[in-house]
Parts: C-alpha cells; sequence; structure tokens
C-alpha cells in the first residue's frame, strides 16, 4: 500500500460506489467525501462530506491525505452555474488545498469529452488537441490545464484520466468503443498511483476493444494494462439497439449523444 490515507471524492455517484471497496487495497485508510450524504464510514474509512464549490469544506476534506482520486463533480452536460461551481471552482478549491497540505499525487477523471468532436472514424493520440464537445467536456479541459499549472509550478503530479464509459455492461453500441470496465478502471488508478514517476499526463480510460478511438502510447509510462474487453457483449448488444445512421452526428463523432445537450447545434 503506497499510500497511507486516500481521498475519494464523488463518493456518493456509480464510479464512487463501484471504487469504494475496491480501492481498500490501495491504502490503510480510505476517506471518502461527496456533497451527498452516503451513510456512515465502515472499516477503514472515514466520511467528511463537503461541496466542492466550499473552498474551506474542501480544505478541511484534503487535510491529511496523501493521495487523491477525484470523481466528484457534475458528469453530463447540462445548465453551466452547476458545471462551474463543481467542476471549474471544484476542481481550483482542490488544487488549492493539495497545494497547500502538500498532496503530491492526483488521479482527476476527466472525459472522453474533453476530446468528442473527433469522429469515431479517427483514432487520436494524447497528443491530439483538445475539441470538447459540450461546456461538461470543457469543464474537464478546465481541469487538465489546471492540473497541468499545478504541476509545472508546484510539482504536484496527475493523471487526467479521459474515461470513456464505465458502467457495468456497455449499454449501446458507442459504448462498444469506449467502455472501461470497473474492474480496469481500478486497474488504471492503481498505475496511476502506484508508478514511480507519474508526471502530468492524460490517458484515455477504456477496456481492451477491439474497435477503439483511442491511443494511449504516449502514457506507457502509467503501466496501464487493461484486461477486460467489451468484445464478449458485441453480438448481444447489436441485437437489441438499432441500425446505426451513419449520418446522424451522434453516430459520427466519438461523443455520441453529448452533442446533443444543451442548446442546439448550427453546423
Ligand atoms: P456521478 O454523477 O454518478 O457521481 C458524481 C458525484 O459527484 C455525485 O455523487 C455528486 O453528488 C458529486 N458531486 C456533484 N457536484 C458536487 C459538488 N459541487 N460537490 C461535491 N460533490 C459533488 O458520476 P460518475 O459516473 O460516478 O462519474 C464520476 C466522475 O467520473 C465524474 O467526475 C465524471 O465526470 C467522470 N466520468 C465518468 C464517466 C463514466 O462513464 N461513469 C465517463 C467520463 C468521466
Ligand atoms: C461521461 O463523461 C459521463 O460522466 C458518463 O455518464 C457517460 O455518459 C460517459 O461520459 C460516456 O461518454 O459514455
Amino acid at each position: 500500500k503506497v499510500h497511507h490515507t486516500l481521498l475519494m471524492t464523488g463518493a456518493a455517484g456509480g464510479l464512487g460506489t463501484a471504487m469504494r471497496d475496491r480501492l481498500k487495497a490501495n491504502c490503510e485508510v480510505l476517506r471518502l467525501s461527496d456533497r451527498s450524504d452516503f451513510g456512515a464510514a465502515r472499516a477503514g474509512e472515514e466520511v467528511v462530506l463537503a461541496d466542492l464549490a466550499d473552498a474551506a469544506a474542501v480544505d478541511a476534506m484534503v487535510k491529511g491525505v496523501n493521495a487523491i482520486v477525484h470523481f466528484g463533480g457534475i458528469s453530463l452536460e447540462g445548465p453551466f452555474e452547476p458545471i462551474l461551481q463543481a467542476n471549474i471552482l471544484g476542481v481550483y478549491n482542490l488544487y488549492e488545498a493539495a497545494r497547500k497540505h502538500g498532496v503530491k499525487r492526483v488521479v482527476f477523471a476527466s472525459s472522453n469529452h474533453v476530446t468528442g468532436f473527433y469522429k469515431q472514424s479517427e483514432t487520436i493520440t494524447l497528443n491530439h488537441p483538445a475539441r470538447p464537445d459540450s461546456l461538461y467536456g470543457v469543464s474537464k479541459a478546465f481541469g487538465e490545464d489546471l492540473s497541468r499549472m499545478y504541476f509545472d509550478r508546484y510539482g504536484i503530479e496527475t493523471a487526467c484520466v479521459r474515461i470513456g464509459s464505465s458502467f457495468a455492461e456497455p449499454r449501446d453500441r458507442r459504448m462498444l468503443a469506449s467502455w472501461l470496465s470497473f474492474d480496469d478502471l481500478h486497474r488504471l488508478v492503481t498505475a496511476c498511483l502506484t508508478t514511480p514517476v507519474l508526471g502530468h499526463t492524460a490517458i484515455f480510460g477504456m477496456s481492451d476493444n477491439a474497435v477503439t478511438w483511442y491511443d494511449n502510447s504516449a502514457a506507457r509510462h502509467v503501466g496501464y494494462v487493461p484486461q477486460d474487453s467489451s468484445d464478449p457483449f458485441r453480438e448481444a448488444v447489436y441485437a437489441r439497439t438499432p441500425e446505426p445512421d451513419v449520418t446522424d452526428p451522434a453516430v459520427i463523432y466519438q461523443g455520441g449523444g453529448f452533442l446533443f445537450q444543451g442548446e442546439p447545434m448550427t453546423a
């Protein structure tokens, strides 16, 4: 166990719930946080409720931890104000607290929506510029840039994990390319927490899917080796979902349906 006390934000959410028990293997004490109540601490846990927009609460949440897995925030496209509070002000508060309290490593849950305006016919590398598909995607791009500044200025290492679609199973045809199993997510977070020199890096978070839009070769130093694949789900997903309309932007672009949330597109 590399870290004594590990903080996981977003503990009440989907990934927080899935990672709660798994991350116990990575630390002596797992501190869990969310703004929503998710019940009492279990053995080996601490619970600190905090709204990410509240700098004082975030400071108290971060004080005394050795590393952070940051899942907390708005996880879908929607009105700007909550995104601003949770994902922009919130990530600033988190890094300020990390700087003040000497936390040296963060795993930041970024998103495939940072690059959602690349086409599904393209395989993108980590050197491709961001092309966010939504205000949500822009907020994650902000977190990626902010964390780079905190690395360059203060030496806080961060892996910006551009999670594809992390659910129990791939739900549709798009997720056959973007799916990240919970076990692979845990492998990826573990690699980010334990690789000797992380630096500042982005890394796409996907399982070993046959169809993929993502090339992680610029992040080999992280040592992430996925062991699951969406491939065994392919036939069942094809059988229960309609033939894709290849003129539909949700099928053309990697971000899928996120392009259609918010104000309608004009182009
Ligand atoms: P989720 O929406 O289920 O969980 C997010 C949690 O953050 C919620 O429990 C919510 O209460 C908390 N939260 C929201 N605003 C907050 C605030 N202002 N202060 C404190 N807590 C706040 O999302 P999920 O699926 O668990 O995702 C976790 C993280 O991973 C999110 O940052 C999301 O953007 C990112 N991600 C997830 C993907 C997935 O496939 N599940 C894909 C790409 C990124
Ligand atoms: C995300 O960023 C969301 O947080 C998640 O709920 C999924 O919608 C995922 O992307 C996706 O693209 O499938």
